[in-house]
């Protein structure tokens, strides 16, 4: 990304009566804090912008950053978008199944997953080896030679902790440099709190369920858990699986929408979790996911669930077999 390219978008933005920032689905805190930082260079500029997201925000930690940073967010039913908005989608892109199509055109994409993005964009940033979109939304900020208010730094310093499990997994010297500035400008007292405080106790249920019912194939720990939990609970679930020292790569499911939502983790260098996705249910149009290589997500259609899972029995064997093929 240079200079040039950046300014020149931003001049076609200059004259939008206001610019729309759109997180994914049920968004995360990258995905909330990055369309926070853009909205604040773009005012900075003397925009006008609005950030929308679809789904729910689902974890106590993201809500309480938005509460505690004062982060304007609307969810898309109260927005009232017309097909006159210019919709910039961050850490996400249009066409994926996360990110849902609203009213106006999307013009640009800013994002850190491995996605194909559409044509006739005015501008596309992506970056599939940045550990989260935050770190991006840093070099715009040191780009333009605009100072990162301290809320803003406090925010993206915490997608930044959350994307990448405080530095340990996906991240690349972008992150570093970014977790550095980030860390001088920041109230860390703030950060720590909002990232210590990741569950409500009647999601510790859930923890039981996993405990109760994980399975170990070769190091590949599955679960269906007996009750549905919040979207993003799954992937910290995952996480807490991927602690465990026999297991190397995770598959924590649920039943959702008649289908059965995923969350995959991978500590294997041999495992791409967010392909093994892509192809195991994309190319199969079984369903679709995607991700990181870390850590990836996805959903199993309805009508393809008996592949994965018989009676009782989830026994998950094309990823199983998939995994095992390729280790
Ligand atoms: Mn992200």
């Amino acid at each position: 990304m240079d200079n040039k390219n950046l300014n020149q978008f931003l001049k076609r933005l200059e004259p939008l009566q206001r610019v729309v920032i759109q997180a994914h689905d049920f968004p995360d805190h990258d995905a909330v804090s990055s369309a926070y930082g853009l909205s604040i260079i773009l005012q900075s500029l003397g925009m006008k912008t609005l950030i929308v997201y679809n789904g729910n925000i689902d974890r106590i930690s993201l809500s309480n950053m938005i509460k505690w940073l004062d982060i304007p967010i609307l969810h898309c039913s109260k927005a009232e978008l017309t097909p006159n908005d210019k919709i910039i989608t961050v850490d996400g892109c249009i066409g994926e199944k996360n990110v849902t199509d609203m009213p106006g055109d999307e013009i640009a994409v800013i994002d850190h997953h491995a996605i194909t993005p559409p044509n006739n964009l005015w501008f596309c940033d992506i970056r599939p080896h940045y550990g989260a979109t935050a770190t991006i939304i840093y070099e715009y900020f040191q780009l333009l030679n605009i100072e990162i208010p301290k809320s803003v730094a406090t925010a993206l310093l915490v997608g930044l902790n959350i994307d990448t499990a405080n530095l340990t997994r996906g991240f690349c010297d972008a992150d570093i440099k970014s977790f550095i500035a980030f860390n001088q400008i920041v109230d860390l007292n703030l950060v720590n709190r909002i990232c210590r405080n990741s569950l409500i106790a009647n999601e510790l249920i859930s923890f039981q369920h996993v405990c109760d019912d994980v399975n170990n194939t070769n190091g590949i720990a599955t679960v269906l858990l007996k009750e549905p939990c919040a979207k993003n609970l799954l992937g910290v679930l995952a996480d807490f699986l991927l602690s465990v020292n026999e297991y190397d790569i995770v598959i924590v499911a649920m039943n959702y929408n008649q289908g059965i939502q995923l969350s995959l983790r991978s500590e294997c260098p041999k495992v791409n979790v967010g392909k093994l996705l892509r192809e195991a249910l994309n190319h199969k149009q079984r369903g679709f996911g995607g991700g990181h290589a870390h850590m990836a997500g996805g959903f199993i259609l309805s009508d393809k669930v008996q592949h994965f899972i018989k009676g009782s029995d989830a026994h998950f064997s094309p990823l199983i077999e998939k995994i095992s093929s390729s280790r």
